[in-house]
């Protein structure tokens, strides 16, 4: 095998989202193999206590406090990076809300406030990225869909949607950027332990249906989407474009 291959030593990731959660546990995976990090997230205080974590393991951890649903702040943020000397190489657009609630009860400004977080937002820090990104010749986009990229669940109607967009959005930034050498691809996680989901954790009716609809029979951990992001953030997934790889323990393989 090529040396280095899933070396990320010498890069700079922006994780978005990246505080806690899943974007959380991907930016130290991708840490761990070699990429400065770039944390972001609204708290300040929540992203300071992330980064002082990684720098205590060792780690090189910048901080980037800004909403991703408010352009101006994310052209802000990028001119910030610019400004000292702050290249991004990877971009793990990982933000994302989620919101419980039939449709026919949905207000429309929650719909919007969905579409904005989990969708919308990853255009706009893709499209400032690949602004950076195209004129070097090279970069990396991980999009974080979900099994709801494929797959529609009752009462999430704006997070499905908005997942679904993602997988197309991927494909979207695969058909103008790959001629630039910007590979850009989509991780599908399943049912993670996550805060986002600890009322679906904590009703024995839906932890149940979980692990029965699930081949592997238990929830995904953050950390086990330490694999897929380091591959599709490291030269050996320099042929690999367009692309959604789901680390969901089998569900979206079975009936
Ligand atoms: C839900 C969950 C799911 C998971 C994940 C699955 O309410 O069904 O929040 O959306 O979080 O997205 O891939």
């Amino acid at each position: 095998m090529p040396a280095g291959l899933f070396e990320l030593t010498g890069q700079t990731a922006l994780v978005t989202g990246s505080s806690r959660g899943l974007g959380r546990a991907m930016a130290e995976g991708l840490a761990d193999a070699g990429a400065a990090i770039v944390l972001n997230g609204t708290d300040p205080d929540r992203l300071a206590a992330a980064a002082g974590g990684m720098r205590g393991r060792g780690f090189i951890a910048h901080e980037a406090c800004f909403d991703v649903t408010d352009e101006a702040a994310v052209a802000a943020a990028f001119a910030r990076l610019d400004g000292d000397g702050i290249a991004v190489d990877i971009l793990v657009n990982n933000a994302g809300i989620q919101w419980r609630q039939p449709m026919v009860d949905l207000a429309t400004a929650d719909w919007r406030r969905v579409m904005e977080t989990n969708l919308t937002s990853a255009f706009v820090v893709g499209r400032e990225a690949a602004r950076r990104m195209i004129p070097r010749g090279r970069g990396k986009i991980v999009n974080v869909g979900s099994l709801m990229s494929e797959l529609a669940r009752a009462t999430i109607a704006p997070y499905t949607v908005a997942k679904g967009g993602i997988k197309m959005l991927t494909r979207a930034m695969a058909a103008e950027w790959a001629q630039h050498g910007i590979q850009a691809n989509a991780i599908g996680p399943g049912y993670m332990l996550t805060d986002m989901n600890q009322a679906l954790v904590d009703d024995p009716a839906f932890d149940a249906w979980v692990k029965g609809r699930t081949p592997s029979r238990r929830w995904g951990r953050p950390e086990e989407l330490i694999g897929a992001s380091v591959f599709l953030a490291s030269a050996a997934s320099d042929y690999v474009n367009g692309q959604i790889i789901y680390v969901d323990g089998g569900m979206l393989a079975v009936l």
